[in-house]
């Protein structure tokens, strides 16, 4: 039987996906202004997978992403000022300005950042694990893949090393069924995804990634498991894109996934389910409720200002902080 999970974490839990919702709807609502000149892959949809895993993690373990990093990135404590700055492209940016939200970065938090292609910060968060164990320390590296990252090569060769070394990495896929446009019946054979994991010789769990609650247990024995210096784990959650693949839009016209399809998962919204489930176990009234959406509005209000007042990078930009081209 499962843990029951104390109430401040789940409050926790929930303030978190509000908080995220709502700055990626402020991105929504911005966007058309045309001053944040960089794509935009929301997770809209998918912020439980974010806000679970990243509650049951240390301040000391490390977290790295990919394209669709903003809710990886403000789970974990990445700033949100620095956040705002660098989609806008400002030197006060988190990336400086260089990244936009592709290449989101806060090391005062471990973020070690995000990139966006297909598979490439796989082995960058082995490598983090390797260094890790290296240097003996006890610390936990979490990656964030989607469901088509385990279609690129260097997944497989990242898993291997990281089975047969034992590093302490939690692989976190997030199994929103397309890549792009295209469903994963188009792509892959039948077969769970986590079998992948699990030929591999990983710690092998799966859940429902629009469920927080559930996130953070299945997250929390991975996360257990490795600490124990038992070896990787991959931690498979079903989950799905509301918007556009990339960009503040919905595409549901392009006729690439079905009406009914998309709506059987808005039903599944991981911020309305955890409010109806905590207001009828009493952990959340509608006063907290009203506060939080307060406390947010406030922070991201203030987070677009700065954002917006920031200077752009000046000068010559191309050749300082670049370490491989
Ligand atoms: C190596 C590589 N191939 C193709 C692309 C173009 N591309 C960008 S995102 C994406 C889909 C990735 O799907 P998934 O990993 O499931 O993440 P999701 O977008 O569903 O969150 C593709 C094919 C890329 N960035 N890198
Ligand atoms: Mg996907």
């Amino acid at each position: 039987m499962t843990q029951p999970i104390d109430a401040q974490i789940l409050l926790s839990l929930y303030f978190q996906i509000l908080r995220i919702r709502r700055i990626e709807e402020k991105i929504v609502e911005l966007y058309p202004q045309q001053e944040m000149r960089c794509p935009v892959h929301l997770s809209i949809g998918q912020e439980a997978i974010a806000v679970g895993v990243c509650q049951s993690l240390e301040a000391s373990d490390y977290v790295l992403s990919n394209h669709r990093a903003h809710g990886h990135y403000l789970a974990r404590g990445g700033d949100l000022k620095r956040f705002f700055a660098e989609i806008y492209g400002k030197e006060s940016g988190c990336s400086k300005g260089r990244g936009g939200s592709m290449h989101l970065i806060d090391l005062s938090v471990n973020f070690f950042g995000s990139t966006p292609i297909v598979g490439s910060s796989t082995p960058v968060a082995t490598g983090v694990a390797f260094a890790e164990r290296y240097l003996r320390q006890k610390t936990v590296t979490v990656i964030f893949i989607g469901d088509a990252v385990v279609e690129e090569g260097v997944f497989h060769e990242s898993i291997n090393f990281a089975v047969l070394r034992q590093l302490p990495i939690l692989y976190v896929c997030e199994n929103n069924l397309y890549s792009v446009y295209t469903h994963l019946r188009d792509r892959q054979p039948r077969r769970e995804i986590s079998s992948l994991a699990q030929a591999h010789g990983a710690f092998t769990l799966t859940d429902d990634g629009n469920d927080a609650v559930k996130v953070y247990a299945s997250s929390k024995r991975a996360v257990e498991h490795i600490r124990q210096g038992k070896g990787p784990a991959f931690l498979e959650l079903s989950t799905y894109r509301w918007r556009e693949h990339c960009g503040p839009n919905y595409d549901n016209d392009i006729g690439y996934r079905t009406t009914k399809e998309y709506e059987d998962w808005r039903k599944q919204d991981p911020l309305e389910n955890l409010q109806g489930s905590l207001l009828s176990q009493g952990v959340l009234t509608h006063g907290k409720i009203d506060q939080m959406e307060k406390t947010a509005r406030l922070e991201i209000d203030e987070a677009v200002k700065f954002a917006k007042s920031s200077a752009f990078p000046k000068g010559p930009v191309q050749e300082s902080d670049v370490y491989a081209n």
